[in-house]
């Protein structure tokens, strides 16, 4: 068992006074080139899709480590950083992924899930075969840490592990997105079974499995809608 978990560089200041800094990397830009820049970026991730269907080819691990430092940029609660990501290309533990997430998703589709929720899902064509998990070149199994580690081995609280692993694994979807990757959030429920295939200590909560690789070919993708401006925000 790997607790890298528990090792965030805060804990060593917990109950010190704050040590200030100036801040470094904000540079006064125009309204019109903000504008122009958040256009941009949002029209970029408009062309985001979740998709099911991956080419076999490898990507760079080199591609994966950058974004993996844009999702670990992410603010969390009391700056604790309480996630922890486990990169699998190994076809092996691919392949026992697999077994046991389709396992779990049988279940989900053959007697756990209410039709209500089954009729949520028909629209996008899923079922419990997921053979991307082997296809995929690469998986993140991304947990959230319930606790950190003092240099003297105190075990204190991490805050808001939720809230704080949703956004950074966000950070990572767009980092990847940006550098042309495609990736499926996929959420076998109960995902217990990461813990003992990847040997991550049970303080840390499977949140996510993402699939991470090159869309195949003739990579298909349901016809969805995105929320309109309106319908997201108020401004008041
Ligand atoms: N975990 C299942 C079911 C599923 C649930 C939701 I909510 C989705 O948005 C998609 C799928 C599966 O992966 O098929």
């Amino acid at each position: 068992m790997r607790d890298d978990c528990s090792r965030a560089p805060q804990v060593e200041l917990i109950g010190q006074a704050p040590v200030m800094e100036p801040l470094k990397g904000y540079a006064r830009r125009s309204d019109a080139d903000m504008i122009q820049a958040a256009q941009a970026f949002q029209t970029h991730m408009q062309t985001r899709r979740t998709v099911r269907h991956f080419s076999p080819e490898p990507v760079p691990q080199a591609l994966i480590e950058q974004a993996l430092l844009a999702a670990g940029s992410a603010p969390s609660g009391a700056n604790l950083q309480p996630w922890q990501f486990v990169v699998v290309t190994d076809p092996a533990i691919k392949a026992r992924l697999r077994v046991e997430a389709e396992r779990e998703e049988r279940e989900f589709y053959e007697h756990r899930a209410p039709q209500e929720w089954l009729e949520a899902l028909a629209p996008l064509g899923t079922d419990a075969d997921k053979p991307f998990l082997e296809t995929a070149p690469v998986l993140i199994a991304i947990f959230g840490c319930k606790h950190s580690q003092t240099p003297s081995g105190r075990r204190v609280k991490n805050y808001y592990v939720a809230e704080s692993v949703g956004i950074a694994t966000g950070l990572l979807i767009a980092a990847l997105h940006q550098a042309g990757l495609a990736t499926l959030t996929h959420t076998p429920s109960p995902m217990g079974f990461l813990n003992e295939l990847l040997q991550v200590p049970r303080d840390a909560k499977p949140m996510i499995l993402l699939v991470v690789g090159h869309p195949a070919a003739d990579c298909q993708v349901p016809r969805i809608g995105r929320k309109p401006l309106e319908q997201i925000a108020r401004f008041l």
